[in-house]
């Protein structure tokens, strides 16, 4: 009998690394005609992932504690920083997705990295490319997550294949209008009243090792800034938190105003000056408003490598 081979994506699982585990599988499942491919999550899955499941009637994947002597697909990550816990001890089969290369391995595999706007695009690619067609359901599910992740085509990550990604799949989805459907999704990814300080920081939080030392950003997008405004105390003391028990340089907290496309940077850094100049901001009392930054892959992590 075939080995099974989990496909999962980073830590804090977001929407593009659960759907790109679903769809991944999927379409492996389909070429190979086997059902060896099952998608994973390394833990609790955010807000809008679980809307965006039940809203296109996937099961919630397994959930894998540790992932030591499992062969496994990377999908959405390539950082042993930001992977399953055990991933160091796993039999890596490939890799797929779209952030900054920073992987070692001992052995030739699977090494797929596109610098496009979400990885479940990447997917949506390997099946046109096929003359295949994603399910009416898995479509939504990754147009969901393309749509996240580019911030509505929005972000400085969105490219012209993403846009033409984007209405293919929302032509397969039957979603007329997918800006409005966009909308509702970060409706429900900033809906914060019922979510504690720290589900809020870490929603979408990863870790970085960086020259001037490590590093967690966390990033979230609302289209009503009002609702954190008022909790702003309570997430400087989680930053700070944060950087206190996990010997930080800096945890950085960017809140992104998608309607006035600009992000408040909330910071607790050991050289706050070092996080200004690389970010061209100016802290008052640890925190700054940056027009136009969107993108923590593209406008703020590549300031610090
Ligand atoms: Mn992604």
């Amino acid at each position: 009998m075939n080995d099974k081979i989990y496909i999962i994506g980073h830590k804090t699982p977001d929407l593009d690394s659960v759907a790109a585990a679903i769809s991944y599988a999927d379409f492996k499942n389909n070429i190979e005609e086997t059902d060896k491919y099952i998608p994973a999550v390394p833990g609790k899955m955010n807000k809008e992932t679980e809307y965006a499941l039940e809203k296109f009637k996937f099961a919630k994947p397994e959930e894998l504690q540790s992932v030591e002597n499992k062969n496994i697909i990377l999908v959405d990550h390539n950082e042993f920083s930001q992977a399953a816990a055990g991933a160091q001890k796993a039999n890596i089969i490939g890799v797929l997705d779209h952030h900054k290369v920073d992987f070692k391995y001992n052995e030739p595999i699977l090494f797929n990295i596109k610098p496009w706007g979400a990885t479940c695009s990447m997917i949506a690619d390997m099946y046109f490319k096929l003359d295949l067609e994603p399910g009416k359901e898995l479509a939504g599910l990754m147009l969901s997550a393309i749509l996240v992740d580019t911030v509505l085509t929005k972000s400085p990550t969105c490219t012209e294949i993403d846009k033409i990604i984007i209405e293919k799949l929302a032509d397969i989805a039957e979603i007329e209008d997918w800006e409005k459907f966009g909308l509702e999704l970060f409706k429900v990814r900033s809906s914060v009243s019922d979510l504690s300080i720290a589900e809020i920081v870490k929603s979408d939080y990863k870790d970085f090792s960086f020259s001037a030392g490590k590093f967690g950003i966390g990033q979230v997008e609302t289209a009503d800034l009002a609702e954190f405004k008022v909790k702003e105390e309570e997430l400087f003391k989680e930053i700070k938190n944060i950087k206190e028990s996990g010997d930080y340089h800096t945890v950085i907290l960017m809140i992104t105003d998608i309607i006035n496309e600009g992000s408040w940077v909330l910071a607790e850094s050991k050289e706050p000056e070092l996080i200004e100049k690389a970010l061209e901001i100016k802290f008052e009392n640890n925190k700054a408003y940056k027009k136009g930054l969107l993108s923590r892959k593209k406008q703020v992590v590549p300031k610090f490598i």
